[in-house]
C-alpha cells in the first residue's frame, strides 16, 4: 500500500490531524494508496509558506529569465519522469496508459513555452497627452495562487495553471482531487529537484469542504485557478468576491459536434467517437450532442454505431484498451443515473445503456459506450453535463437549425463542425457560442492556443500567451520630468 504525505515549504509533512483517506484504483475497485487527509490547520501553513516565499528569500531576487530557466528545467524533469507519472494517473484516475503517456510526453511544453515567456512580459511606455512626465507599465506577479484540479488530467491541468503562475513569478499552493491526488505528490518531487525555492510550490490534499473552502477563502490568496465541476466554480467565485480575488474557471461544458451533409463521413464519424468515447468521456470538451443533419442521419448512425461496437474495454495499464472504467465511483452511479433519466425522457437507445459485464471488465467501475438517438434538445440528457461514455444524437434540418441547437445550452466551452463548405465553416465559427470551434476535426489542443469557456463554461483563458496576464497585475508608473505644480485642487 502505497502512502503519501502533503508537501509543504519543501517537505512532506503529516497533516496537522493525522488523519488519511483512502485512494482507489478503478479499475480494482480496490484502495491502492492512502493519502494525507487536510484540513484548514494545514491550508493556512501552506499558504503562509506561499506568502513568505512570494515576499522573501530567493523566489523575488530571481531575474525574469532565472525564473525561465527554473520552470524550463522543469518541464525535462516531467519529460525524463513522464512513463512513471503516466502510470500513477493511471493507478488513480483509470485512463488508458496509451493516453496518459502521449499526455504526459506533451505536458512538457506548457513548461517549455511559460518557461520562455517569463522574461518577455514587458510593460510599455504610454505617449502620453501630458508634457512634463514620463509613464510606463509593469505587470506584477499576483502573489499566492491556489491551484484546484479535476480528477480527470490532473498533471495536465496543473501545468495549465503551475506553468503561468510560476512563470509570472508568483508561487502557488496545489489541492488536487481527492480521488487522483498521488500524481500530483509524485510530482512535486521534481520541483523540489528543479531547483525551485522552498514553500513556491506546495501541495495539500483532501477533500473540497476541508481544504478547498479554506483555500478559497484564505486572506492571503490572491487568485484561484480551478478546474471541476460548475456547481463548485461558482461556490468559488462567490467566496473569491467577498475579498477580491481574481479567477479563472475551467467548468465543463455540453459541447454540440455537429455534422453537415456535405463532411467527409469517414472523418466526422472518427471525430463523433473520439469526441465521446475517447478518456471514456470524461473530459471537459466531450462532443457529447452529436447534431446530424436529417439527410445523413441514418447513413451515419450505422457507421458510428459499427465502430462504437468495436471498442475494447479493460485493463487501462493494456495499450491494447480504447475504453477504460470510469474514474470514481460517485462518478459511475452519476452515468448509470444519466442512462437511466434518458431511457425515461424517452430517448432511444442505440447502444450499450448499463454497466459492462466483459469478463475482461472485472470488478472496475466500467459504463458501456452507450448512444441514445431521438434525443430532443430540451431533454436533461442533452442539457446537463455526464461526463461518461454516454452520446445524445439530436436531427437538425439546416445550418440556421443547428446554429440555434448548438448554442441552446448553458455552456461553452467546445464545439466541432463538419463540412467541406469553408462559407459554413466560417458562419458557424462565428455563430457558435464557444471558447473553442473545431472544424473538421475534434478534441485538439496546444499550449498556444488560448482555451476556456463560454456561458457557464467559465471566466478566464488557459495555455497561450494571454494566460500569463492571468497572473499578474498591471502597474502604471508617473515620473514628474519637469512639470510645474499647479494648482493642487484640480486632477493633472
Ligand atoms: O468536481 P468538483 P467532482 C464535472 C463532471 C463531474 C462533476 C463532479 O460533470 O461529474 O464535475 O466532479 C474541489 N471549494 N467535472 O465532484 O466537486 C475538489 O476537491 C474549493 C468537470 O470531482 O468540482 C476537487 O479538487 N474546492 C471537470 C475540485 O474542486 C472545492 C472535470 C473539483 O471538484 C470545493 C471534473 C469547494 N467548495 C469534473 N468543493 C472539467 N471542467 O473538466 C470541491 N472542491
Amino acid at each position: 500500500m502505497e502512502n503519501f504525505k502533503m508537501y509543504i515549504d519543501g517537505e512532506f509533512v503529516e497533516t496537522a490531524s493525522g488523519k488519511s483517506f483512502d485512494s482507489y484504483n478503478p479499475f480494482t475497485g480496490k484502495v491502492w494508496a492512502q493519502v494525507a487527509e487536510g484540513g484548514a490547520e494545514d491550508v493556512d501553513r501552506a499558504v503562509k509558506a506561499a506568502h513568505r516565499a512570494f515576499t522573501e528569500g530567493a523566489w523575488p531576487e530571481l531575474t525574469a529569465s532565472q525564473r525561465g530557466m527554473l520552470v524550463h528545467r522543469l518541464g525535462d524533469l516531467v519529460a525524463r519522469d513522464a512513463k512513471k507519472l503516466a502510470e500513477f494517473e493511471v493507478m488513480d484516475n483509470g485512463k488508458l496508459i496509451a493516453e496518459m503517456q502521449g499526455q504526459l510526453n506533451y505536458v512538457p511544453q506548457w513548461y517549455y513555452y511559460y518557461g520562455g515567456l517569463a522574461d518577455k512580459i514587458e510593460g510599455a511606455v504610454i505617449p502620453l497627452d501630458k508634457k512634463g512626465y514620463f509613464n510606463f507599465t509593469r505587470h506584477e506577479p499576483l502573489g499566492v495562487v491556489a491551484a484546484i484540479t479535476a480528477w480527470n488530467s490532473p498533471l495536465l491541468l496543473l501545468a495549465w495553471k503551475l506553468a503561468p503562475a510560476l512563470a509570472a513569478g508568483c508561487t502557488v499552493v496545489v489541492k488536487p482531487s481527492e480521488f487522483t491526488s498521488a500524481s500530483t505528490l509524485e510530482f512535486v518531487k521534481l520541483v523540489k529537484e528543479a531547483g525551485f525555492p522552498d514553500g513556491v510550490v506546495n501541495v495539500v490534499t483532501g477533500f473540497g469542504k476541508d481544504v478547498g473552502v479554506p483555500l478559497t477563502t484564505h486572506p492571503l490568496v490572491k487568485k484561484i485557478a480551478f478546474t471541476g465541476s460548475d456547481g463548485t466554480g461558482r461556490a468559488i467565485n462567490e467566496a473569491a468576491a467577498k475579498t477580491f480575488k481574481r479567477v479563472t474557471l475551467e467548468l465543463g461544458g455540453k459541447s454540440p459536434n455537429i455534422v453537415f451533409d456535405d463532411a467527409n463521413l469517414e472523418d466526422a464519424v472518427n471525430g463523433a467517437v473520439s469526441g465521446i468515447f475517447a478518456a471514456t468521456g470524461q473530459t471537459c470538451i466531450a462532443g457529447s450532442r452529436l447534431l446530424l443533419q436529417e439527410s445523413i442521419h441514418d447513413q451515419f448512425m450505422d457507421k458510428l454505431l459499427a465502430l462504437a461496437k468495436t471498442a475494447r474495454m479493460g485493463d487501462p495499464m493494456s495499450m491494447e484498451t480504447q475504453v477504460g472504467p470510469i474514474t470514481t465511483q460517485p462518478q459511475y452511479d452519476k452515468v448509470l443515473s444519466y442512462i437511466d433519466i434518458a431511457k425515461t425522457e424517452g430517448a432511444k437507445l442505440a447502444l450499450g445503456g448499463g454497466p459492462a459485464t466483459r469478463p475482461e471488465c472485472g470488478e472496475g467501475w466500467f459504463v458501456e459506450p452507450t448512444v441514445f438517438t431521438d434525443v430532443t434538445n430540451t431533454m436533461r440528457i442533452a442539457q446537463e453535463e455526464v461526463f461518461g461514455p454516454v452520446l445524445s444524437v439530436i436531427k437538425f434540418k439546416d445550418e440556421e437549425e443547428a446554429a440555434n441547437i448548438a448554442n441552446d445550452v448553458r455552456f461553452g466551452l467546445g464545439s466541432g463542425v463538419w463540412t467541406h463548405d469553408i462559407g459554413r465553416a466560417i458562419r458557424m465559427s462565428e455563430r457558435i457560442q464557444a471558447g473553442t470551434v473545431w472544424v473538421n476535426t475534434y478534441r485538439a489542443v496546444s499550449y498556444m492556443s488560448p482555451f476556456g469557456g463560454y456561458k457557464d463554461s467559465g471566466l478566464g483563458r488557459e495555455s497561450g500567451i494571454e494566460s500569463i496576464y492571468e497572473y499578474l497585475q498591471t502597474k502604471s508608473v508617473w515620473i514628474n520630468t519637469g512639470a510645474k505644480t499647479g494648482n493642487p485642487f484640480v486632477l493633472r
